[in-house]
């Protein structure tokens, strides 16, 4: 059990103590400890094996760090038991929808007795959600979306999620007696944004039986779905299905290639190879003998191995992947690249781009503090981008429309600056940068006044609110903002959380050519719920000239670590170093800055201010 199961065991917990009414002192006890787990470096599981107090990590109790020993002794939550003996457990899963909380959830389970997700639809097709109090039609349809966009996802996983269990089964994997190289492949190895299922390849010289049978009895594993001599699959409590593969020395770098996919850019391998003269499977690169006519696959066929590999004709590659490429004429393809987008055609031609890397990173451009939603202070923002090697970082809390966060008013952000240059004193050895994340409002005006923005070194804006607006609508309102001279850069451009709410609707292209008119820069957000924009996104901007940064909108010091998904993700869009600002030297960063500044006020002189 990681401390994200953990985690998600405690939320699951709080939400039903909300649902059922308890004291808000023991929901937001919960909800502390689940934050507190969930940001904690080490594993819970082994500070309990070691016998530490748990009381000692801020945010826990000890009435919480009972709960948590038993969650890991028994496998539930005591606490948990008693609360789905009152209330069923499903009510957990209503809240995973879009604009249904515990309070909308309690609702309707004690008017209309919805405990599931299809009860829910059938309330709705029914009529009856719209005349609860505190619902009408408007969010009656809104919740319809929510299931609609629920049940699309449903089955994917986010990448930092099945992330940590890969991880964690790829180390127990290493402790098989005899096992060579392990190796995560298929989707989270190209680092897609979300992960259907895990995929492991495994060396082992001979009969696989044993390897597979230490798979099985993985601790964490619910189910066994299958156990072979060559492959195995289980089930995580979460639903996430692992798949393992073993596979001998000769065959383990075609098979690494081959479980990596895609499927896309393996089949053009594949045809490739065929016009080679060779054959290119998961066991290897073969020759084919001159004389083929082959008549039936003798791996369809289910001949033994040997035979079979005698009939593909000699062995040319496979023990390493590089080999496998060298045998197609090709450099070793990033895993990344591999979705048959022309990375194939591109390492023929040696013109693969030098991906961006997380070391090339020099600075975070979006992060809160207390001053907004965030949980730390400016000054412990700071320092945790010290820590992590930054010679700049931007604090960009929201503004005023998001009131319910604490957004600032144009006095508040005032006050919040003197704090800024306070810190700056103390920490001159990074440069903190007086920002904000300010609104789009409805209108595509911005939500702070024109002589905040020109006091800010750096502005950031984006859409919080009204995210149903037609398309026409969408992109005249985005529009408006990036041709605001006082704005740098458009924060996660459409705004969508994976598995939980769809992009909004606007003409991205639009939208892009006009940034790269006006000099605006996109955003890659590296939160692996947002990872906003695609990688599809970020290759076009590359296209058009448009630099992105990669910014974490970390809400507290340990967020600033979801950089590398942001990273991945814009390697997956072919960026290099140079297309990414924020990999710049403080120096360029800010001659890049100054260009613009003096873009700004050209604009505002000849035009008396903006619109
Ligand atoms: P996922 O799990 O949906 O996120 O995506 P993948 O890419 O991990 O897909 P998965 O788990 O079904 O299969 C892993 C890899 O195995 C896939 O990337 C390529 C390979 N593979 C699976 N099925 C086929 C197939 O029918 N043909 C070929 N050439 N490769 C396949
Ligand atoms: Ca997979
Ligand atoms: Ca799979
Ligand atoms: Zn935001």
């Amino acid at each position: 059990m990681e401390n994200h199961d953990i985690a998600r065991a405690l939320t699951e917990l709080a939400d039903l103590l909300e649902i059922q009414g308890a004291s808000p002192f023991r929901v937001r006890a919960y909800r502390n400890a689940a934050a507190a787990v969930e940001s904690l470096a080490r594993p819970v599981r082994d500070m309990v094996e070691a016998g530490e107090d748990l009381t000692a990590i801020p945010g826990i109790g000890e009435s919480v760090a009972t709960q948590i020993r038993a969650l890991l002794a028994t496998g539930t939550l005591p606490r948990l038991e008693e609360v789905t003996r009152e209330i069923p457990r499903s009510l957990a899963t209503l809240t995973q929808l879009e604009g249904v909380g515990p309070k909308k959830a309690k609702v309707l389970y004690e008017s209309l007795g919805v405990a599931t997700i299809d009860d829910l639809e059938r309330a709705l097709a029914a009529g009856k959600v719209e005349d609860l109090p505190g619902f009408g039609k408007r969010t009656a349809e809104r919740i319809a979306h929510a299931i609609e966009v629920y049940r699309r996802h449903s089955g994917r996983f986010l990448i930092h999620e099945a992330e940590a269990v890969a991880e964690h089964v790829a180390a127990y994997l290493r402790e098989a007696e005899g096992v060579g190289r392990v190796e995560i492949a298929g989707s989270l190895r190209r680092r897609k944004e979300t992960i259907g299922d895990v995929d492991i390849v495994t060396e082992f010289d001979g009969d696989g039986t044993p390897v597979v049978e230490h798979f099985v009895r993985y601790p964490d594993a619910q189910d066994v779905e299958a156990a072979g001599s060559t492959k195995g699959t289980i089930t995580m409590p979460s639903g996430l299905q692992v798949d393992l593969r073993v596979v001998p020395p000769h065959s383990f770098g075609a098979a690494l290639q081959y479980f990596t996919g895609s499927k896309e850019h393996s089949v053009a391998l594949r045809i490739r190879a065929v016009r080679m003269g060779l054959r290119l499977n998961e066991w290897g690169v073969f020759r084919t003998p001159e004389d083929e006519a082959m008549e039936e696959d003798p791996e369809e066929s289910g001949w033994e191995p040997e035979a079979r590999e005698a009939a593909w004709g000699p062995r040319v590659a496979g023990e390493r992947e590089e080999g496998v490429y060298e045998a197609l004429g090709l450099v070793w393809i990033p895993p990344v690249l591999r979705e048959n987008r022309g990375e194939i055609e591109a390492a023929e031609e040696g013109r693969l781009p030098e991906l961006v890397r997380l070391e090339d990173i020099r600075g975070d451009l979006q992060m809160h503090s207390t001053w907004s939603d965030g949980k730390a202070s400016i000054e412990e923002m700071a320092r945790a981008c010290l820590e992590r090697g930054y010679a700049y970082m931007a604090i960009t809390d929201h503004s005023q429309a998001m009131a319910m966060v604490g957004g600032l008013t144009p006095e508040r952000a005032r006050e919040q600056w003197r704090e800024v240059e306070e810190v700056q004193e103390r920490l001159p050895d990074i440069r903190i940068f007086r920002s904000a994340e300010v609104d789009i409002l409805k209108d595509g005006a911005l939500d702070l006044p024109d002589d905040v923005l020109e006091e800010l070194d750096l502005v950031v804006v984006s859409v919080h609110s009204y995210f149903d607006l037609d398309r026409d609508a969408m992109t005249r309102r985005i529009l408006r903002a990036v041709r605001h001279p006082a704005v740098d850069i458009l924060a996660h451009p459409t705004g969508r959380l994976l598995n939980r709410r769809d992009p909004f609707d606007f003409d991205v292209e639009e939208v892009l050519h006009a940034c790269a008119e006006e000099g605006v820069a996109v955003e890659l957000n590296a939160n692996p719920h947002r990872l906003d924009f695609s990688d599809v996104h970020v290759h076009r901007a590359r296209e058009l000239g448009v630099p992105v940064v990669i910014s974490t909108d970390a809400h507290k010091p340990s967020g600033l670590d979801n950089m590398r998904f942001g990273v991945d993700q814009a390697r997956r869009g072919w960026l290099t170093a140079a297309d990414v600002l924020n990999t710049r030297s403080l120096e360029d960063f800010q001659t890049w800055m100054a260009a613009r500044g003096a873009e700004r006020r050209r604009v505002f002189l000849r035009e008396g201010g903006a619109a």
